[in-house]
């Protein structure tokens, strides 16, 4: 394991000095997902696919920028699933991003998932590392990854971050969210879910939801790549993620680019969650 955190660490500096520089315009091509590919997603995709091609023990890899898995090493004992570039339409206006990988282990599913790693790239470049029931974190440092603290959420948080369209929510919905800011809690929300979770988790917890809509009845965000490496990372961290009813990471797997509805946070708020949805389930 510890050379794909060295793999990820390597890649992370590549795709730093390619947010500063790189082209942040859009390329002409679509992913799987049917996203306008930016030349920074295709870019960083190809940075990370290089240097984890080098690694003997990852068996396959699968990116969301890619249609299929791609099969490195027979006798690998890794799978890794990755969002290169989360949020990478934030370059532009200068707001935090972030990469995301799920290791897994035997299948690409969320029962095979045994650690996670995120990289956010702020003012500062900070990387996440959730394995063997804990969550460390690191931060770049004279071009080196230095670790900083372990990171545990409270019972309970301040922030609220509720992703997609409002006009698109289920009334019960909205009106949970109504009822949370009611309560005091403080909207944060950029549109890159890897400084919005990393936010929470640094200031103890809180909420951020992603639900199924009249649109999107199945979210936005990808099992895979995106909602089961944060999952383990908050189970990790002492907080939960559910995708309304259940944990998330009981959610099948039917194909590599499946989304999810998903809510991540401390206990208390996602017990909260679960009580609304589950009276409001058909
Ligand atoms: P991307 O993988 O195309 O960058 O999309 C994922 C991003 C997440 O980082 C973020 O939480 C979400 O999309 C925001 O979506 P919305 O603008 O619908 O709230
Ligand atoms: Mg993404």
């Amino acid at each position: 394991m510890k050379d794909i955190i060295n793999a990820i660490e390597d890649a992370s500096i590549k795709i730093k000095n390619l947010i500063e520089t790189g082209d942040t315009g859009k390329s002409e091509n679509e992913n799987s997902t049917g996203d306008t590919q930016l030349k920074l997603d295709i870019a960083s995709d190809q940075i990370i696919e290089d240097i984890f091609a080098k690694i003997p023990s990852i068996k396959q890899i699968v990116s969301e920028e890619q249609d299929s898995i791609i099969d490195l090493n027979e006798k690998g004992e890794y799978l890794i699933a990755y969002d290169p570039l989360d949020g990478s339409s934030l370059v532009d206006v200068n707001l935090s991003v972030g990469s995301i990988y799920g290791i897994y282990k035997g299948n690409f599913d969320a029962k095979s998932i045994i650690a996670s790693v995120y990289v956010v790239f702020g003012p500062r470049v900070e990387m996440v590392v959730a394995s063997d029931n804990c969550v460390k974190m690191y931060r770049l440092l004279s071009n080196e990854f230095k670790y900083i603290q372990d990171i545990k959420l409270n019972q309970k948080g301040k922030l609220n971050a509720p992703g997609s369209t409002q006009n698109c929510w289920a009334p019960y919905h909205k009106a949970l969210i109504d009822d949370i800011f009611n309560d005091g809690y403080r909207l944060r929300y950029s549109g890159g879910m890897v400084p919005d979770l990393h936010q929470i988790l640094l200031k103890g917890g809180g909420l951020f939801s992603y639900p199924g809509t009249s649109d999107r009845p199945k979210g936005k965000l990808r099992q895979l790549f995106e909602v089961f490496p944060f999952a383990l990372t908050y189970e990790y961290a002492g907080g939960k993620a559910i995708d309304g009813l259940k944990n998330v990471l009981e959610v099948e797997t039917t194909h590599i680019h499946d989304t999810t509805p998903c809510f991540f946070g401390s206990n208390e708020e996602i017990n909260r969650v679960l009580k609304v949805y589950k009276e409001n389930a058909e």
